[in-house]
């Protein structure tokens, strides 16, 4: 499917008479978000309430693409797991979004302390008031996000998939069938990883700035919010 919309944008790139310098930069930018959608993946979650590390999609598939989670906010980079120590991409967005602090969490029943309340506690509804970054350094997980509509976007992120969850976004995080992950946790200033949970945290700032920026936001602004945390890094 993604290579047929590949094959599309690039016939339409040339039917509009783009030069091959030009054609070629749309092919570098269209490559990177293919390349993204490997390692994050997310659509329409069903409204079973079986088993939280299933997939839940809908029948049939609602796929929802990465442009869209950035309408909502919620933004993410492919990166090269392998070399995050001497990352410069993984640098340079840190400098760029001032995510000074890091460590590092891995989320399985033998690493991690007080598992299972560890695990109940992050799929409960909940919003923090700072952005809340994950990069995927081994196994996956899904962090599942609220829509315009209150509908669940499931976003699977794998290794390589660095994503921000906005502040004030209402989310929540599972494993998957995989039972494991290990991520680097980001953080702008001093760590706060206080949840406040749904409905409480409805009259917090954090809630309704994020209503205000993404509540209402078009299409076309949200691309470009996307394009410009992109663009600000890869021109550090
Ligand atoms: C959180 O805050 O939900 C987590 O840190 C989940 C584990 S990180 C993949
Ligand atoms: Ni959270």
């Amino acid at each position: 499917m993604a290579y047929i919309a590949k094959i599309l944008f690039i016939s339409l790139a040339f039917f509009f008479g783009m030069g091959v310098g030009q054609l070629s930069e749309v092919e570098e930018y269209y490559n990177k978000d293919l390349s993204r959608e490997e390692v994050i993946e997310a659509w329409y979650m069903d409204d079973s309430d079986d088993n939280q590390r299933l997939p839940h999609h809908r029948v049939p598939n609602e796929f929802v693409s990465l442009h869209k989670l950035a309408e909502l906010g919620v933004l993410s980079w492919r990166l090269d797991a392998d070399q995050y120590e001497t990352d410069e991409e993984l640098n340079k967005i840190r400098e760029s979004r001032k995510y000074l602090y890091m460590d590092i969490i891995e989320v399985s029943p033998d690493k991690l302390p007080n598992y299972e309340d560890m695990i109940k506690k992050f799929f409960e509804e909940h919003l923090h008031i700072d952005e809340e970054v994950r990069y995927c350094l081994g196994g996956s997980g899904y962090f599942d996000v609220r829509d315009r509509n209150d509908a669940w976007i499931r976003i699977w992120v794998k290794k390589g998939g660095l994503i921000v969850v906005p502040a004030g976004i209402y989310h929540r995080f599972t494993l998957d069938s995989s039972n494991h992950v290990k991520a680097i946790r980001l953080f702008a200033g001093d760590p706060i990883w206080t949840a406040y949970y749904r409905p409480h945290a409805d009259h917090l700032p954090a809630r309704k700035q994020y209503v205000e920026t993404f509540g209402m936001i078009t299409e076309g602004t949200a691309q470009a919010i996307n394009d410009d945390a992109i663009d600000n890094v890869d021109e550090l």
